[in-house]
């Protein structure tokens, strides 16, 4: 549960983290899961459904970037929407309204090697008739400076969304010489593992190398309230839409807001991952990890 003073912080700074909501059980049972996972990685040479894969990837030496919706491979991580003490964050955030579950991902960037990932807001990808949605980060392992925490600009969930074009298309990422993106107020999420981060859906955010010597890997939960209908993608069925509410009560009576938005259109000219369409990207903030620039 949230303190009110965790709640303000967060209609304030459009984030917060909260630490010790997953158990040490949970982490490790996610982390074992996480090295199965990893090792299917072997076997694959190309981006598929289920990984994203590193520069360097290759049988010898996995180099996985995202594992893509590990609920859909492995139990421990479909567990992870449903957890109670999320849910409760999520319902106290969004006035008790019901909760309902997107996709997930698991964003690795491993050691030396882990990918940034340019500034942008998840709003420009999906945005919805209103802006009750959010991002909930897991923590699998300690996150401090060195390792490519997330870091956001507090206060931007309630600015404009900005563009995030590159030559006439849609590449999930922002050119960081855009006026008004205030970069020089970010703020790093740390904390230790077991903890959560939730982030508003309109927030400025994004994520530096891991140029330490330990992983970072971070699960992002993509969230939104029952309310919220997509503007873009249409649910493949109702039961799919129905089977995804995860606290709350069901309603045929999406909540319609005045909301910016800008849509992701004409698509990405790369698609498969925001690692991929943010590569279109010609002015980058973050650098590449260092392991990668030694070559
Ligand atoms: O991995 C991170 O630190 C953030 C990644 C992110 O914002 C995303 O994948 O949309």
């Amino acid at each position: 549960m949230l303190t009110t003073a965790q709640i303000d912080q967060y209609h304030a700074d459009g984030f917060i983290v909260v630490p010790g909501v997953l158990s040490p059980q949970q982490i490790a049972g996610l982390r074992a899961a996480t090295d199965a996972l990893v090792a299917r990685s072997a076997a694959v040479l190309e981006h598929d459904a289920m990984f994203d894969l590193e520069p360097g990837h290759s049988a010898a030496t996995p180099r996985v970037r995202r594992i893509k919706n590990p609920d859909l491979w492995d139990a421990a991580f479909a567990a992870v929407p449903r957890h109670p003490g999320i849910l409760a964050c999520l319902q106290q955030l969004w006035g008790g309204r019901g909760v309902r579950y997107d996709i997930s991902k698991l964003n690795m960037k491993s050691a030396g090697f882990g990918s940034p990932v340019e500034w942008h807001q998840d709003w420009a990808f999906y945005p919805h008739t209103n802006d009750d949605l959010a991002a909930v980060g897991v923590m699998l392992d300690d996150i401090d400076l060195d390792n490519g925490p997330m870091e956001v600009v507090p206060g931007s969930h309630r600015g404009p969304i900005f563009d995030h074009h590159t030559d006439g298309h849609f590449c999930g990422a922002i050119d960081p010489a855009t006026p008004g993106l205030q970069l020089e107020r970010r703020r790093p999420c740390l904390g230790p593992a077991g903890s959560i981060t939730i982030h508003h859906a309109r927030a400025l955010h994004g994520s530096a190398p891991n140029n330490s010597g330990r992983p970072r890997r971070f699960l992002l939960l993509q969230m939104r309230c029952a309310d919220a209908w997509p503007l873009i993608a249409k649910p493949a069925s109702w039961e799919d839409w129905a089977g995804l509410l995860v606290a709350g009560e069901e309603t045929l009576t999406p909540r319609m807001e005045a909301v910016p938005v800008r849509l992701p259109y004409p698509p990405a000219r790369r698609q498969g991952s925001i690692y991929e369409s943010q590569s279109e990207l010609k002015n980058r903030f973050f650098e590449a990890p260092r392991e990668a620039v030694a070559g």
